[in-house]
């Protein structure tokens, strides 16, 4: 049995955004691996940049060129990602040219985008099946009973969702694997590594660098009305042991060499002990290798002791997940358990123990004025940050954020929906997707800009050789992309 797993393209602004290596199919290849299937993992993200106008370039295969590459694999059975709704419109251009050219090949689908629409998905893009997050035992073993019955089987399996005389089944997603340490190492064997590494750097403290991502553990018990961690990953955090998230780190360092690894948790920080277990066995170890913090790590779960085995293991960034310097918009909007004074606290133990702190904050939640605006600003600037991300809140479908936006009157769900679903990224950050009454698109967007622009004066100021570092940096790039 032969099983091709596939992830669809993307578009971007930019012609030399970084790309990280997808652990999705890498855990589901290892699964499949270690059940007796033959994998193949074919990233349409990877092959090529192509500009399709000044502002709009796809990063990989075309849909018909990538349904051509899985053909070739001559598969059985072939799994398709569908990893952020941001690619949804390319992942169902990809289902139609896959059916023109193999018609008979069975398709699951997979993935953030289809956990969270699983009924769209498979009623109008033509899918065979749809399997609701991790997916990990659920497809071996629809892939093993496919082998014995030559169909489809998901009888008495939760989290699938398909279609038989014209009416859907969907059996909701009940069993997460609860302990992590169960599933094989990602099968990274699998996938061009050094293609990932050779186009890794530029996120934060990967500037450069040859860096791979790492999960040591999955969900995340907090509730914050933007994000869709719950939806996809489920109400209960979930972790590897030290053990093996040490092994794995020695397994990345022996076979790969990064220079960098990326702790893509949602939440790092949950339980303390295991992440001080985690970074004591680095010491004690000493794999050649440094790690930051991209995906944002919680400010209430920090505290000195913790960061100082941070730094001693090789931290070097943590992205502080601040999100607003307003309580009430943190608070009562978000419904982030953190306050101001943890954020103050982190940052300032990070400047002491020579750990660079860079934040994250959304700004333009339903509720933001002026004045919450103001308090964000003036704690951007109190906080002497190292580096900064400010995000216009996007109400991706499926959260909190997204239904309170329908509820008020502030979108219409459908075009959202379709934005979204067709948007490339960047553009989509750097928009305000929704207005409200007591703040004008404008103004949001105006306030963006100032606090960037404050921001990086006050960086210079406190760092001068930093300013000619990065217009040294900046020169080279746009060299690179002028020649390229
Ligand atoms: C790492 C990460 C990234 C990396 C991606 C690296 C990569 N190449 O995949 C980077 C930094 C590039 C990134 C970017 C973005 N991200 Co991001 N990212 C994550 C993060 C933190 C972890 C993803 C991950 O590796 N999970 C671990 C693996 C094991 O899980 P998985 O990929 O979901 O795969 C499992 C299942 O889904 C399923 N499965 C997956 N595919 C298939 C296929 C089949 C056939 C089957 C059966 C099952 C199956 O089985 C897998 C194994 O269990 C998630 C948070 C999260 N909890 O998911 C956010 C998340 C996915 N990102 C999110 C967002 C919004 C974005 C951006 C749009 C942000 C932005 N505005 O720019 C961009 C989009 C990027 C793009 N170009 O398309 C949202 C997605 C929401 C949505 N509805 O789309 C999430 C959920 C964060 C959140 N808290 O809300 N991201
Ligand atoms: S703390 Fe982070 S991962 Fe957890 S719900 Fe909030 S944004 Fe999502």
């Amino acid at each position: 049995m032969r099983v091709c797993l596939a992830t669809p393209p993307f578009y971007s602004p930019v012609p030399d955004e970084p790309l990280s290596l997808p652990l999705g199919p890498a855990y589901l290849g290892a699964a499949l691996l270690a059940a007796g299937v033959e994998v193949r993992i074919i990233d349409g993200a990877l092959e090529t940049v192509t500009r399709l106008s000044a502002n709009r370039y796809l990063y990989g295969l075309s849909p018909d060129r990538l349904a051509q590459a899985i053909l070739q694999t001559q598969p059985d059975l072939i799994g398709l990602s569908c990893p952020f709704t941001t690619r949804y419109s390319l992942f169902r251009q990809t289902v139609q040219s896959l059916r023109q050219v193999a018609p008979k090949i069975p398709i699951i689908a997979g993935g953030i985008h289809p956990t969270l629409f699983p009924q769209q998905v498979l009623e109008q893009d033509g899918v065979d099946m749809v399997v609701i997050g991790e997916g990990e035992k659920t497809l071996a073993e629809l892939i093993r009973r496919y082998g014995e019955l030559n169909r489809l089987e998901a009888e008495g399996l939760d989290g699938v969702v398909w279609l038989s005389d014209d009416r859907t089944t969907v059996v909701p997603k009940r069993n997460y694997v609860q302990n992590l340490d169960e599933l094989p190492l990602p099968a990274l064997e699998l996938m061009p590594v050094e293609r990932y590494l050779a186009r890794s750097g530029g996120r934060w403290a990967s500037r450069r660098l040859r860096s791979l991502p790492l999960l040591t553990s999955r969900a995340c018990p907090g509730r914050c009305s933007f994000c869709s961690s719950r939806a996809v990953q489920g109400p209960i955090w979930r972790a590897h042991s030290a053990e093996r998230v040490l092994l794995e780190i020695e397994r990345l360092v022996k076979d790969y060499h990064p220079a960098l690894i990326a702790f893509e948790d949602d939440r790092l920080t949950w339980q303390r002990e295991r992440l001080m277990a985690i970074c004591k066995g680095i010491v004690e170890r000493r794999p050649a290798v440094r790690w930051h913090t991209p995906n944002g790590v919680h400010v209430a779960d920090l505290d000195e002791e913790l960061l100082i085995w941070m730094k001693k293991s090789g931290c070097a960034s943590l992205n502080l997940a601040i999100e607003s310097g307003d309580d009430y918009i943190l608070h009562k909007v978000i419904g982030k358990k953190a306050t101001r004074r943890q954020a103050l606290d982190a940052a300032a133990a990070c400047r002491r123990l020579g750990i660079a702190a860079n934040g994250y904050f959304v700004v333009g939640m339903p509720g933001e004025t002026e004045q919450s605006l103001l308090n964000t600003y003036d704690l951007c600037m109190e906080l002497q940050l190292d580096g900064l991300g400010v995000f216009i809140a996007t109400p991706f479908p499926g959260t909190r954020l997204f239904a309170d936006c329908v509820k008020k009157g502030y979108i219409e769900p459908n075009s959202v929906f379709d934005k979204i679903a067709s948007a490339d990224d960047t553009a989509l950050l750097n928009s305000a997707l929704f207005e409200t009454p007591t703040l004008k698109a404008e103004r949001l967007i105006w306030w963006k800009q100032k606090i960037e622009r404050d921001f990086i004066r006050q960086l210079y100021r406190r760092k001068p050789a930093l300013k000619w570092k990065r217009a040294a940096a900046n020169l080279a790039r746009k060299l690179r992309v002028w020649y390229d």
